[in-house]
């Protein structure tokens, strides 16, 4: 089985100015930094997948559209059960809630189970963290979306593996 999610990743400027927050952010409540390579906002969980399913996955997961847009994370939380510190948005931009919710759609009506949770858009800066940390504002980081990614979760390297990756519309016309 494969572990499996979609997600976005951040490019190499906002990845920095990630990176760094999730250093402060770990020092602060005394958890883990994600480290910079890793950091991703999960758009569709899907967890244990036989290998076999994943080209039909791929198939399902083709955008219908969808265009891309800027995202502007600029809210600091934590999930307390899940002990892991977020970067988030204030306001969702209609891109992301658009993508997520086609992709969920789409995939869900291909046979496959999709978490029914409400998706609460969040980038996990650092993981097992032990203060607690009510949301607040941050600086804003953004970046353009121009792309999503079909991502494997190896287990035991605690690293990433991109298996398919698609364009959104209207991608290049910068920020
Ligand atoms: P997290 O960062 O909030 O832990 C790979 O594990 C990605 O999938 C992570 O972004 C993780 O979110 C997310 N994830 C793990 N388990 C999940 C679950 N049961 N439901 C939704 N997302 C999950």
């Amino acid at each position: 089985m494969a572990r499996l999610f979609f997600a976005l990743w951040p490019d190499e400027a906002a990845r920095d100015e990630l990176s760094a927050r999730a250093k402060q952010v770990a020092r602060r409540c005394g958890g883990r930094p994600v480290p910079g390579a890793n950091l991703h906002l999960t758009l569709v969980f899907l967890g244990e997948v036989d290998p076999r399913a994943i080209p039909a996955l791929r198939e399902a997961a083709r955008p219908g559209g969808e265009a891309s847009f800027v995202l502007v994370l600029d809210e600091l939380g934590a999930f307390a059960r899940a002990a892991v510190a977020w970067a988030g948005c204030r306001e969702a931009p209609p891109g992301l809630m658009a993508l997520q919710a086609g992709l969920a759609r789409r995939v869900r009506e291909a046979g496959f189970a999709v978490d029914a949770r409400p998706f609460a858009a969040h980038l996990t800066l650092a993981r097992r963290i032990r203060e607690p940390l009510a949301a607040e504002p941050m600086p804003a980081v953004r970046w353009r979306v121009g792309s999503f990614a079909l991502v494997e979760s190896v287990r035991g390297e605690g690293a990433y593996r991109t298996l398919a990756q698609w364009p959104l519309e209207g991608d290049g016309e910068g920020t």
